[in-house]
């Protein structure tokens, strides 16, 4: 233990925080690690582009290709990673047998076996997710809601398929598996038809969700949003929507908020006690949306650090499931894991270091200029040697570890093109 440990813990002892507790109880808090920033949401099962209204920009060099270089990636990033990790696995990162093709109607536990295996060795959990984007069965735009029902049937039984592996995850692990089911449905310019959609949607998501599963090992979530690329006027799965189904669904479906899936001055930690009212568990996209993007590298600003504190003030780390969505290609894509992942570790660190007992009493004896005041003392806190000494005890550098993946981008990204 550092001096500058011991030093920190006085002063955070003085305001009534624990750090050892603090410290101690984020080594139990799982984030889940999205797979697809290592390969810019490409997967293994197809060679076509990246549609659904998300688009990846950049071309840094060194991207994986191959299962073996992605688990290696992955391997890397998690190396520079304190604390729990998920991963977090999309239905197109299917492994196929040499020369095997399965349509996503058709995938089996066994075509994602080898990501169960990593799992396993490294005693983490899986989450999952059906891919319905990037795919010649979306048809004009529209998958699960397309007024075709041949369109539709081929989606649901992509969504069915995905709960059986969804199952198989869970049992594997020993750990529940999270099942979102997002989908980029929607119109580039207005509808003359909004509801039919959504009707044909909710629909879809029921027979989904008609696929035997124990809602105890399976959490199937339901993810909003409010535009994606050529999807400008109209998104069927719209925040209204998503919290509705999921509200009218609580015994098998959760909802899902990502942080960059709103309009630009809803922020999702506000909303995070709003659903907690309500909702016995939650689930949530840890992201940091820029303009019209909603998919750059998490980083520690005031959004992500809020919503970690919601998360921490409300009692609700049992009730929420963390998970990052990210992707960008125009950095190092083992860099952009590693610092999105430390940025939501750092920022949960920093809400279960916060004094919330206390600055909840100054709110509800309405003495709000000391809270205020209070509010900004712990701006000022020395959380960094938290932060160090979290790390010392997770066995990885607290700082510096960039060149760390300037060697690995020398030693094995670069050597791939
Ligand atoms: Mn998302």
């Amino acid at each position: 233990m550092s001096a500058r440990y011991e030093s920190a813990k006085e002063i955070y002892a003085k305001m009534g925080v624990d750090t050892d507790a603090a410290i101690a109880k984020m080594k139990t808090i799982p984030v889940s690690l999205h797979c697809w920033q290592g390969d810019d949401v490409i997967g293994f099962d197809h060679d076509g582009p990246l549609t659904g209204g998300i688009q990846t920009t950049g071309d840094y060099p060194g991207k994986a290709r191959t299962p073996d270089e992605l688990f290696a990636d992955l391997d890397k990033a998690m190396s520079l990673m304190p604390g729990k990790k998920k991963i977090n696995v999309h239905a197109c990162y299917a492994i196929f047998e040499e020369g095997e093709f399965v349509d996503r109607d058709k995938i089996e536990p066994k075509h994602f076996q080898r990501w169960v295996d990593f799992a396993k060795e490294r005693g983490m959990g899986l989450d999952f997710n059906p891919t319905f984007f990037s795919h010649p069965k979306i048809k004009d735009g529209l998958s699960l809601s397309s007024p075709d029902p041949e369109i539709r049937k081929f989606w649901i039984e992509h969504g069915k398929a995905c709960i059986r592996i969804s199952k198989y995850f869970a049992e594997q692990t020993g750990i529940p598996c999270v099942m979102n089911i997002w989908t980029g449905d929607g119109y580039k310019d207005v509808p003359a038809d909004r509801m039919g959609p959504r009707m044909r949607y909710k629909e879809s998501i029921d027979e989904i969700l008609s696929e035997p599963y124990d809602p105890k090992w399976v959490k199937p979530c339901v993810e909003s949003k409010v535009f994606g690329i050529g999807v400008e006027a109209y998104t069927v799965g719209s925040a209204e929507f998503a919290l509705s189904y999921a509200a009218a669904n609580r015994e098998k479906c959760l909802p899902l908020m990502d942080n960059g899936h709103y309009h630009p001055t809803e922020v999702v930690s506000d909303k995070i006690p709003a659903l907690l009212c309500f909702y016995p568990q939650i689930a949530l996209h840890v992201t940091r949306g820029i303009r019209w993007d909603s998919d750059h590298v998490v980083l520690l600003d005031d959004e992500t650090k809020e919503i970690a504190q919601e998360i921490v003030r409300c009692d609700g780390l049992d009730r929420t499931y963390i998970a990052l969505d990210y992707f960008d290609a125009s950095i190092n894509r083992v860099s952009a894991w590693v610092t999105g992942f430390r940025s939501m570790q750092k920022a949960l660190l920093n809400a279960l270091c916060t004094p919330s007992a206390y600055l909840k009493e100054l709110q509800d004896t309405n003495q709000m200029s000391r809270k205020m005041v209070a509010m900004e003392d712990c701006k000022m806190l020395p959380i960094g040697d938290i932060w160090e000494e979290y790390c010392r005890q997770c066995g990885v550098a607290a700082n510096g570890y960039y060149d760390e993946i300037e060697k690995y981008e020398a030693d094995v990204q670069l050597k791939r093109s």
